[in-house]
């Protein structure tokens, strides 16, 4: 497991949804619940990550958006953009945090003065967690948070502001790795992560989420994207309804992820590991057990590519450090047995 202590200095406080005031779910005891279930077994030791230098997360974000998060240190307070100009005609200064609006999609990611240190720590997590593999090591898991998959390479949103996921799958490649394949299975549609590969074919992108029609991001996730140019094809989206349930979900991992997957050759899977599927996850709307995501895990496992698991959303806190234990038991026990 990677993590650093730095990611739990980071307490958005509330967001809004429809008009309420919430407390914020992507909240540190998020953290901890997982530390403490993994810190449990002895399967799992806790490793601190080398700093990730500005340089590899330039390969992959705008740089004014990496300019705008380094202004955000001087914050006192949470910011929430509240301006959000589009079209032609707007002059958007990353020097001027008024303006962090055009480089936001929502209003449920505040930026503070903590939130830049978390993020770069919850990224170089992933990104040391990706070297492991590349140095042959069979499964790696970050405990990235702050999230990361709604990232865009200009955009925060959906609590995520650095796409951890997407930095693993670029290490990867870096590293030698032709082929990598990204397998989203939060709750929600992987926006960020189908941008940042839309036109890349040596970066396959595949996530299972609910309906954008009812579910955020609700804009994207829809099965007719497939991504473009020389990446066409190179992205698939799984949409299911509200209420799926484990033998569902396994279903549609075996009969419409796995054939996808053993044509396409990965040299690695990155696995977004939301656990917002979970039957009493408070935003998702899915009825999967804990024995459900443990066999989900196995399943996944026993396709037999070294895996980088980086943790998405998951909002239980109470359950999510055992939910997270049962998949990456899953995940080990299915590499363990590979089919
Ligand atoms: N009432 C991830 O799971 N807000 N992000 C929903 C809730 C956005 C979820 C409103 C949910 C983002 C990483
Ligand atoms: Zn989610």
């Amino acid at each position: 497991m990677l993590f650093h202590s730095e990611q739990l200095l980071f307490k958005p406080r509330y967001e809004w949804a429809l008009g309420e005031r919430i407390d914020h779910p992507e909240t540190t005891a998020r953290a901890e619940s997982i530390v403490h279930a993994l810190s449990e077994d002895p399967l799992f030791e806790l490793w601190q990550p080398p700093a990730l230098p500005a340089a590899h997360l330039r390969g992959l974000h705008a740089p004014s958006l990496l300019h705008l998060y380094e202004k955000t240190v001087a914050l006192q307070d949470d910011l929430y953009p509240t301006v959000f100009p589009r079209g032609d005609g707007v002059r958007a200064d990353p020097d001027n945090l008024h303006h962090a609006g055009w480089w936001c999609f929502d209003a449920g990611t505040p930026l503070n003065g903590q939130m830049w240190s978390a993020a770069r720590w919850s990224a170089a997590a992933a990104v040391e967690a990706a070297r492991r593999i590349s140095q042959g090591e069979g499964l790696a898991y970050s405990l990235s948070r702050p999230p990361g998959h709604h990232a865009t390479r200009d955009r925060f949103g959906g609590y995520c502001y650095l796409n951890n996921g997407a930095l693993a799958a670029r290490t990867l490649r870096k590293a030698g790795a032709r082929k990598v394949a990204i397998l989203d299975i939060d709750y929600h549609h992987g926006n960020g992560t189908q941008s940042l590969f839309w036109r890349d074919p040596s970066v396959l992108t595949v996530s299972v989420h609910a309906d954008p029609r009812t579910d955020f991001p609700y804009y994207t996730g829809f099965p007719e994207e497939r991504g473009a140019g020389r990446g066409e094809g190179f992205n698939l989206n799984l949409c299911e309804e509200r209420g799926c349930d484990g033998t569902r979900y396994r279903q549609i991992l075996q009969e419409q992820v796995a054939p996808v997957l053993r044509a396409f050759e990965p040299a690695a899977l990155i696995l977004a590991a939301g656990l917002d599927t979970y039957r009493l996850d408070p935003l998702g709307k899915f009825e999967l057990t804990t024995d459900d995501l443990r066999e989900v895990g196995e399943l996944i496992g026993s396709w037999g590519y070294p895996t980088v698991a980086v943790q998405e959303g998951g909002y239980h806190s109470a359950h999510l450090g055992r939910n997270a234990r049962a998949l990456l038991r899953g995940l080990r026990d299915g590499l363990s047995r590979p089919r």
